[in-house]
């Protein structure tokens, strides 16, 4: 009965057209930052419709409170990775820190060469949406996302932004990279939100 009850439990925790993966795949288009480990020269920036725009190195970060989050992860393309946990930064304490606007409405999440992601700030300040420096215990690979990556679990996975570097907080929403592309503006793997048409 045991593995009954377990399909059961699996299956309510799997969106529709997802199957579940062991591994982890990698995802992403362009190369992987080589960054060593001397973070002096990284920083995070917030900015935009914020009280105070502010720029966070590596150490001030680990010096926030650290949150620790397990959960699933829904990727676009189809694989399902349960129970992963996280630790870093929940970006609720970021938007606390910088004083969010009332007229910030979006979130823009930038990462290394160029590329974006957006989503409604609500979906940001969500208590379950964070910053993550460490996954299953160890700091992120440099292909996971290494140093900070954001991981946004009730979205899919491509609004999980690895390398990022700043943080902006707009009034308009604005597309990103995959959402210029045909990927849908917000993305909710419980309701199959994959593409712009969806
Ligand atoms: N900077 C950056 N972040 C990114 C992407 C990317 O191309 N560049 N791809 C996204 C997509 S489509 C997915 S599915 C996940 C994959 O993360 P993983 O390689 O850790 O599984 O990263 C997301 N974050
Ligand atoms: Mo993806």
């Amino acid at each position: 009965m045991f593995f009954g009850r377990k399909r059961e439990v699996v299956a309510g925790r799997v969106p529709p057209n997802q199957r579940v993966t062991t591994g982890w795949p990698v995802l992403h288009t362009g190369g992987i930052p080589a960054y060593t480990k001397d973070l002096s020269n990284w920083d995070l920036r917030i900015y935009g419709q914020v009280e105070e725009e502010m720029y966070l190195s590596f150490e001030e970060l680990l010096n926030l409170p650290q949150y620790i989050a397990g959960n699933d992860i829904h990727c676009v393309t189809g694989w399902s990775k349960l129970d992963n946990e996280w630790k870093g930064i929940q970006t609720l304490q970021i938007a606390k820190l910088a004083g969010v606007k009332p007229e910030a409405q979006f979130v823009i999440l930038h990462a290394e060469e160029g590329w974006s992601t957006n989503l409604p700030l609500a979906d940001f300040l969500r208590d379950t949406s964070l910053l993550a420096h460490s996954h299953n215990g160890d700091w992120l690979t440099p292909e996971h996302g290494y140093p900070l990556r954001a991981v946004i679990p009730h979205l899919y996975f491509w609004k999980s932004a690895k390398w990022v570097r700043a943080i902006e907080f707009t009034v308009q929403n604005k597309p990103g990279f995959w959402e210029r592309n045909g990927y849908h503006m917000y993305g909710r793997p419980w309701k199959e939100e994959r593409f712009s048409w969806d």
